[in-house]
């Protein structure tokens, strides 16, 4: 039977971190967003991740759709809210913003969502999203309405990461949030992968393979980086992070 994504993901991490490209369609036209993807995957990408938290063109679907008929690598719709579900994906990280106090990115966008997952027969990863302050604010934090976790208190990230894997959550993602000034804290990333069982996404504002290396060393399962890949679409840049990351727990 035919592994899924998340039985990749999993099977993956016992072995080593591993590196998840973000890339945003409404960023560029639709060939610079697949010639990116394909850039990733050729590199050293694990998975690749593709979405944003604002789309201002109608990119999406059509890039979407060239990217998983263009690489082998895992392709995962992210966040998984209504607009982006598509059936031209191997999986959606359906996102509950356990972080957020607003209903609609507690449960309802995951309402709206979820009768057109089913319909296209995706894969979905219920996947705890908790945003954590980073130095100013960012287009999720805007876009959500929803106050980040305090950047110096892990033990309140700590109780919204349980609180997400006693809820059943499969995935817990902190993120400072796309272009943030600076990467989530190794102490935090640490106190909440100690407490965890299930798999620990960190991205934002992870810009070179150093940073990289030490999150991982810090507890992450996996790396995420958006931002610095799309402002210099360097293949050597994620060869780096990738070897990094394969290194990091050596
Ligand atoms: C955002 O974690 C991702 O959701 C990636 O962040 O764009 O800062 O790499 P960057």
């Amino acid at each position: 039977m035919k592994q899924t994504v998340y039985e990749k993901l999993t099977g993956l991490c016992r072995t080593r971190t591993g590196y998840i490209c973000l890339i945003d369609p409404d960023r560029a036209p639709q060939d610079e967003t697949v010639e990116l993807a394909t850039l990733c995957a050729d590199n050293g990408a694990d998975i690749l991740l593709i979405g944003g938290s604002l789309m201002l063109h109608d990119r999406f679907h059509g890039a979407l759709r060239a990217i998983h008929e263009s690489v082998e690598t895992p392709v995962v719709i992210f966040p998984g809210i209504y607009d982006f579900v598509s059936p031209h994906a191997d999986a959606i990280f359906l996102l509950c913003m356990v972080s957020s106090r607003n209903p609609q990115m507690l449960i309802g966008e995951q309402v709206r969502a979820a009768p057109k997952i089913r319909a296209c027969g995706l894969e979905s990863i219920g996947t705890g999203y908790m945003l954590v302050e980073s130095g100013r604010m960012t287009s999720v934090q805007y876009m959500s309405a929803s106050l980040p976790i305090p950047a110096a208190k892990p033990d309140i990230a700590v109780a919204h990461a349980l609180a997400a894997q006693y809820l059943g959550m499969r995935l817990i993602y902190m993120d400072a949030g796309s272009g943030a000034e600076r990467p989530i804290s190794c102490e935090m990333v640490n106190a909440v992968s100690e407490a965890i069982d299930v798999p620990l996404v960190v991205g934002g504002g992870i810009r070179n393979p150093e940073e990289a290396a030490d999150i991982a060393r810090a507890g992450a399962d996996f790396i995420v980086t958006g931002t610095v890949l799309e402002d210099n679409g360097d293949p050597a840049l994620v060869r780096e992070i990738a070897a990094a990351l394969r290194e990091a727990r050596l």
